[in-house]
Order: C-alpha cells, then structure tokens, then sequence
C-alpha cells in the first residue's frame, strides 16, 4: 500500500478509522520527524479521555487485569484503549502474543484498541513515543486510554505519572514485603490493588497493605493521596473488577469536583515539556557527537575547563532555532 504522508492520517485519526490509528501509532513510536507537524495537530485535539496508568512489579497480573477492566469499562459504555509498554522484550514477540491471547476476548470489538509497544527506543524516546501515542488514542474518541507499564525504573514510572489516575497493582506470592515499596511505585498510587486474590496468600498481602498505609508510611505526598482505596481483584474469577472501575471513576469524580483535575493536568503538561526539551538536547548532542564535542572533551580531560562550564558552552553553540 502506498505510503500516506502523515497529515494525510489525521482526519483518518480524528474519525476513529483503524488504519489511520494504526499507521500514525507506528510513526508516533518510531519518533518520526515527518509525523512531527501531525502529531503536534493530534495533541491539539486531545485531552478529552481519562487516562489511567497501571503499575505494578513484573508479573504482579497487570495485562490480565486490564483485559478485564477493559472489558468492564466495554459493559458501561464507554470505549477503551490499551497501551502496553514491555520493557523486557525491545520488539516484544512474545508480550504481545501473550496479550493477543489475554485480549482474545476483546477481539473484534471496535471499541476496544490494544497496542504493545516496545520501550527504550534510541534517545530516551520511551516516554515520548508513548504519551504521543495515548494523543492519537485519545484524539481518536477513544473514552478511557489504559497505559500498562512494568513499576521498575525511571521512566516506566514517569509514565505512570502522565495518567490522571495511577492504578498500583501489588500481587500475592511475589516475596514477603508489599514489592510497590521496594519499586518507590507505593506513594503514586491514586487507587490500590492487590490481585491474584483467588491465592490463598492474598488476604495478608491486603492486610499487609492497609496496615501500611494506615501506619502512615505512604503517606507522605499531598494530601489528596490519602485515604487511597485498596481494591481486591481477580481476573481468574472476575471479583474486584467492576469495584475497580468504581474506584477509578471515583477517583475521577474527586479530581474534578475538587479542581485537582486542573492542576495534575498541568503537572503532566509541565513534565511533558520538560521530557521533550530533554528529549531534543540529547538528540542535538548525538547529532553533534564530532568535532565540538570532542575538543570539550580533550578539555575535560585535560581539566582546562569544569563539565559545567564545558555544558554551557556547548548550550551556547547550539543553534536553537535551526530544525531538528
Ligand atoms: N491465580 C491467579 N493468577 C493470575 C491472576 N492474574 C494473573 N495471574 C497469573 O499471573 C501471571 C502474570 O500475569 P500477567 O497478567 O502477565 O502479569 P503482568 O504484571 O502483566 O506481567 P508482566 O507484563 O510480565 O510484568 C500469569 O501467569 C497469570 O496467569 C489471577 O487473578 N489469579
Ligand atoms: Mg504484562
């Protein structure tokens, strides 16, 4: 099929067409230049989905349980997309064969969309090339966007910070201390769930769990942290997932009526920002890798010049108003 230049994709996008979808979310991973001026368009049309983050340590039953509250969010009317960000597998075969079964029950249904991406593109172009592909799931009218990420490291946690509502799942089974602790994804947990709860071990996790946050210890962040809702689920037998929902739109009600809403979508923005400047500087600097950089270097070595004054020469010798 021929190539479709991607301005050409964006009323495909905004009428929900699935091609379009799909070949813009390509381009949106792949950190295109020439999606750039359509992708820029896309964010401009979204912010109109609740967008959730699911977190939690590997195997903890993430991707099942969002297959369920996917099908769950399906049963209330609404439209739902998934975005699963595997950070194991670079161009993850198998993760997404793996959801491709978990979803097998999802399949066929126009209102559902699942997209696994693979993470650590070149340039930290993780975070970037997810969050711009929730705009195009989001400008596509797609209701709830789900953004599943495994809790480890840096950047699979500042995704989860680009949702407005963040889901910690904490399982059974998986070592004797709640495993959100050990992560640092505890305190970033809007609603709490401890899965697996058909497992014999899951009432001390949860009692483990409620103590903890009882005892104050994640207690530390805004107040509006508190009182965070431990929700009990199992998608072998289905309990707890429609609660969950409940909890997920609660959590929403209360970020709108309180104007809480306003101010995270501001944080997410303000980091987004800060992501796409950090995102450009290291790709000027890879780009520029030759002769500048390497006399800084010799400087550096030679300790003629500090690395922060050397930074700021370098700053100073870019040409910011110069494309990509
Ligand atoms: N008993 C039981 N097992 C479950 C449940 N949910 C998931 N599992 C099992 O737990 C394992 C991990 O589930 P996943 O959904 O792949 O977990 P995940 O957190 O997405 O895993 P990663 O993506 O690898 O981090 C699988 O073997 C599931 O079958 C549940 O509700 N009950
Ligand atoms: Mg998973």
């Amino acid at each position: 099929m021929a190539y479709l230049p991607s301005h050409e994709l964006v009323d495909g996008v905004l009428s929900g067409d699935a091609r379009s979808i799909a070949r813009m979310l390509t381009r949106a991973e792949n950190g295109a230049d020439e999606a750039r001026a359509a992708l820029d368009r896309l964010y401009a049309r979204a912010g109109r989905a609740h967008v959730v983050g699911v977190t939690g340590v590997p195997g903890s039953g993430k991707s099942t349980l969002v297959a369920k509250l996917a099908a769950a969010i399906r049963r209330s009317g609404r439209t739902v997309a998934i975005v699963a960000v595997d950070p194991s597998s670079p161009y993850s075969g198998g993760a997404i064969l793996g959801d491709r079964i978990r979803m097998a029950d999802l399949a066929g249904d126009p209102g559902v969309w699942v997209r696994s991406m693979a993470t650590r593109g070149a340039l930290g172009g993780l975070a970037r090339g997810t969050l711009e592909s929730v705009d195009v799931l989001d400008a596509a009218g797609y209701d709830i966007v789900i953004i599943e990420t495994v809790g480890v490291g840096q950047d699979e946690v500042d995704v989860a910070r680009a949702a407005h509502t963040t889901v910690v799942v904490s399982a059974p089974g998986l070592g004797d201390d709640i495993q959100a602790i050990k992560a640092g994804i505890l305190e970033i947990a809007d609603v709490h769930v401890v899965s697996k709860c058909d497992r014999p071990e899951a009432n001390r996790t949860i009692a483990d769990l409620k103590s903890m946050l009882a005892m104050g210890l994640a207690l530390d962040g805004p107040g509006e942290r508190r009182g965070v809702a431990v929700v009990a689920t199992s998608a072998a037998t289905g309990e707890g997932v429609d609660e969950l929902l409940v909890e997920i739109d609660a959590h929403r009600d209360r970020l709108v009526a309180s104007g809480a809403l306003a101010q995270r979508r501001s944080a997410i923005a303000e980091r987004r920002l800060l992501k796409a400047a950090e995102d450009i500087l290291r790709d000027r600097f890879e780009r520029r890798r030759g002769a500048g950089v390497a006399a800084l270097l010799a400087r550096l070595d030679a300790r003629s010049i500090s690395p922060h004054a050397a930074a700021l020469d370098l700053l100073r010798g870019l040409d910011w108003s110069a494309p990509e």
